[in-house]
């Protein structure tokens, strides 16, 4: 429990965290080394792999590329069975909590273990909530969930609660990859308030501004893929 140990550590220590998630779908594999050296030097902490609609293979292909220029831990976050691979570190075994898709509450992950039992991956139970954001977002269309809305925070705070007590180890608030506006700072600290377990926040957030409210409100992890796709030059930005 390597990976989710120290996330736990980095915590209790003050630390703030930030993966940088990489889209094997959007990300050109020819830019892995320039891009992971970017993320080398920058602030990130994780890398997370993974996307809504991914090719069969290619998460394999683009894990096994970044392996060779970087030593920080590469999770998945994947969409579908098919982006499990053994070349990652460790896997976020996610359930769609804010919505009501079997598939994407137990469904997938019961296809999942005749792959996962054979492989060495770290697997980290996580809840996942997707929070409306102003746009439709690519993951709402794939599950067929609705996210929910972002006035019920009593229903959002519920949710991450519930999922904790069946025994999730990490709890994700999703506005959705390249969400117009990112979770709500309102809603970070009422959510985190009523946790025990560490809190990601990801989706919408393109600036450094945007980052620092995330952190101020509570989430210990922060996850970014599109501004870093858009701009490299984030990276310096986040120096
Ligand atoms: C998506 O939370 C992540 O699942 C990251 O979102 O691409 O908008 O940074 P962005």
């Amino acid at each position: 429990n390597n990976i989710y140990n120290n996330i736990n550590d980095s915590i209790l220590n003050g630390e703030k965290l930030l993966a940088v998630l990489i889209d094997p779908d959007k990300f050109l594999i020819e830019t892995t080394c320039r891009f992971i050296k970017k993320v080398n030097t920058s602030i990130a902490t994780h890398i997370f792999v993974g996307g809504s609609t991914v090719d069969v293979d290619s998460t394999e292909i683009l894990v096994t590329e970044i392996k060779k220029y970087t030593n920080l831990p590469i999770v998945l976050f994947p969409g579908d069975v098919s982006q499990i691979t053994d070349e990652a570190d460790a896997i976020l075994f996610l359930s769609l909590i804010s919505g009501r898709n079997p598939e994407y509450l137990i469904g997938k992950h019961v296809r999942s273990i005749s792959k996962l039992k054979n492989t060495s991956l770290e697997v980290i139970s996580t809840g996942y909530i997707l929070i409306e954001s102003g746009k439709e977002t690519a993951v709402a269309c794939v599950t067929d969930t609705k996210p929910m809305l972002r006035n019920n925070i009593q229903n959002i705070i519920d949710t991450a609660k519930a999922g904790e007590l069946l025994g999730m180890k990490l709890m994700y608030l999703e506005a959705g990859s390249g969400a117009t506006v990112p979770v709500d700072a309102d809603i970070i600290p009422l959510v985190k308030k009523n946790l025990k377990i560490p809190l990601i926040v990801g989706g919408g957030i393109r600036c450094k501004q945007q980052l620092e409210n995330a952190y101020n409100s509570g989430a210990d992890m922060v996850v970014i893929g599109t501004a870093f796709e858009d701009d490299e030059s984030f990276f310096d930005d986040l120096k």
